[in-house]
C-alpha cells in the first residue's frame, strides 16, 4: 500500500533561518509554503538535488500548543516523521488498524497543498511518527 517516501518531516524553532540554512548549507530550494491552522505549523517543502526524489519538510510551530511546539519543548530541533506517499489514505489506514496499530484521526485531515493525511502512533511504529500522505488528485 505504500507507494513511495513523500517526505522527512523536521521540527525547526524558526522557519525563516532553517530555510536560510538549508538553502546556504545544502543547495535546497523551497517549491512550496504554507501555514496549516489545524495542524499549527508552519511549513516550508524543499526539493533535493533534482528534485526527483522526496523531499524535506521543514516545520516550525504557528502555536505554543500545537504538536510541533510539545516536539521542541521535549527534546529541540530534529527529525519529527516520517511520511509515505499512498493511493488511498483511508483504506491504508484501515489495513494499518486490522494489523493493530493506532491511526490518530478516525478519518484524515487536510495535510501540505491539499493533501489527506493521517498518522501512525510512534509508540505502534518503532518510535517513529509515521504519516500517510494521498496527495491532491
Ligand atoms: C511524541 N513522541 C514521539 C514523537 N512525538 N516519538 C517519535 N516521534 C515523534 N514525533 C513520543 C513521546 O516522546 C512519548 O514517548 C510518546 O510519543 C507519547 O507522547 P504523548 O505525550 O502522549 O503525545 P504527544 O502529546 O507528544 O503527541 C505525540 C503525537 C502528536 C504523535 C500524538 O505529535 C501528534 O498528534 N502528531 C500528529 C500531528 C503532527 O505531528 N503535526 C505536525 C506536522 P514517551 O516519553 O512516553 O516514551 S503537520 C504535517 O506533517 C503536515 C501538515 C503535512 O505533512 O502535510
Amino acid at each position: 500500500e505504500l507507494l513511495r517516501v513523500d517526505h522527512v518531516g523536521i521540527a525547526v524553532a524558526d522557519l525563516d533561518e532553517a530555510k536560510r540554512f538549508y538553502a546556504e548549507t545544502f543547495g535546497m530550494r523551497v517549491v512550496h509554503e504554507e501555514t496549516n491552522e489545524e495542524q499549527g505549523v508552519r511549513e516550508a517543502m524543499l526539493a533535493v538535488g533534482d528534485g526527483a526524489g522526496p523531499r524535506v519538510q521543514l516545520l516550525a510551530p504557528a502555536r505554543p500548543d500545537s504538536a510541533i511546539a510539545k516536539f521542541l519543548d521535549r527534546g529541540g530541533p530534529g527529525l519529527q516523521q516520517l511520511a509515505y506517499t499512498v493511493a488511498d489514505v483511508e483504506a491504508t489506514a484501515a489495513a494499518l488498524r486490522a494489523r493493530g496499530l493506532r491511526l490518530l484521526y478516525d478519518t484524515p485531515r487536510r495535510g501540505t497543498a491539499g493533501s489527506r493525511i493521517n498518522f501512525v502512533h510512534p509508540k505502534d511504529a518503532g518510535g517513529v511518527l509515521v504519516e500517510l500522505v494521498e496527495p491532491p488528485r
